[in-house]
């Protein structure tokens, strides 16, 4: 557990968690807004699902020490930049890239940093664009700029995370070879698909835009 004993320890261990809250609100929002907002303008959802969640205090305290720092509230806040997470699954790689656009012309959020595990996936095979947003909760008396790590990936992405997710903590780490094989080649599968199912989706789309054309044509004759 989070070394929280001290009184004022409690205190700033809630107001945190109450910060981080109150972004994951704020950024929830944002999502939905610009989803329902692309709904009306283009008559389609880029978001499938947005998921959120804090970091309980146990996962805290382990990537602290996996990094090498001492598990105190300060480094907390410093080190650990997902302790507000928010998931957001779309079913095509353009929408993530739709996505972090319409995200990143947000006046009001600052991006801190951007991961791009998609154009540089990690040596496991893992594939989502990362990222690191500020955003300031307005309080009675001060507004605090609170750090929330949004991720982006599609369906397919999210299935492999979740399963390799569930491989490492299984094996803490160290999966057999032949695991971490297969899991790789699982990787290569589901970029094909991602592929695949954007190149179908654009032919689709092609196609009723023609169909659109002929029928005015035809009304036009
Ligand atoms: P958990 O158990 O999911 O919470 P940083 O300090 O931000 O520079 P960090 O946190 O390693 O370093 O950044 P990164 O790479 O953005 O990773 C943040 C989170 O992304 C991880 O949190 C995972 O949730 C997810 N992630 C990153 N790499 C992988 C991966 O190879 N496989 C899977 N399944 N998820 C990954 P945690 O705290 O590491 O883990």
């Amino acid at each position: 557990q989070f070394p929280v004993k001290l009184y004022e320890d409690v205190d700033s261990w809630k107001t945190i968690i109450f910060l981080y809250n109150s972004a994951l609100k704020e950024v929830n929002t944002k999502l939905e807004i610009l989803n329902d907002e692309f709904q009306h303008v283009h008559q389609y959802n880029p978001i499938e699902h947005i998921k959120s969640r804090i970091k309980s205090a146990e996962s805290i305290v382990k990537k602290l020490k996996r990094n090498g720092h001492e598990s105190t509230i300060e480094n907390m806040v410093e080190y650990v930049n997902d302790i507000a997470g928010i998931r957001v699954t779309c079913s095509f790689t353009a929408d993530i890239y739709r996505i972090a656009e319409m995200i990143g012309k947000q006046s009001d959020l600052k991006v801190l940093s951007i991961k791009d595990y998609i154009k540089y996936p990690k040596e496991s095979g893992y594939k989502s664009y990362h990222m690191l947003v500020a955003v300031p909760i307005y309080l009675s008396d001060s507004v605090v700029d609170t750090k929330v790590e949004i991720q982006i990936r599609t369906i397919a992405m999210d299935f492999w995370a979740s399963l390799e997710h569930k491989i490492y903590y299984k094996f803490e780490g160290n999966a057999p070879d032949y695991i971490s094989r297969d899991l790789k080649e699982c990787a290569e599968i589901v970029s094909m698909l991602d592929a695949k199912m954007l190149s179908l989706n654009e032919a689709i789309k092609k196609s009723s835009q023609e169909q659109i054309v002929s029928n005015e044509d035809k009304t036009n004759f």
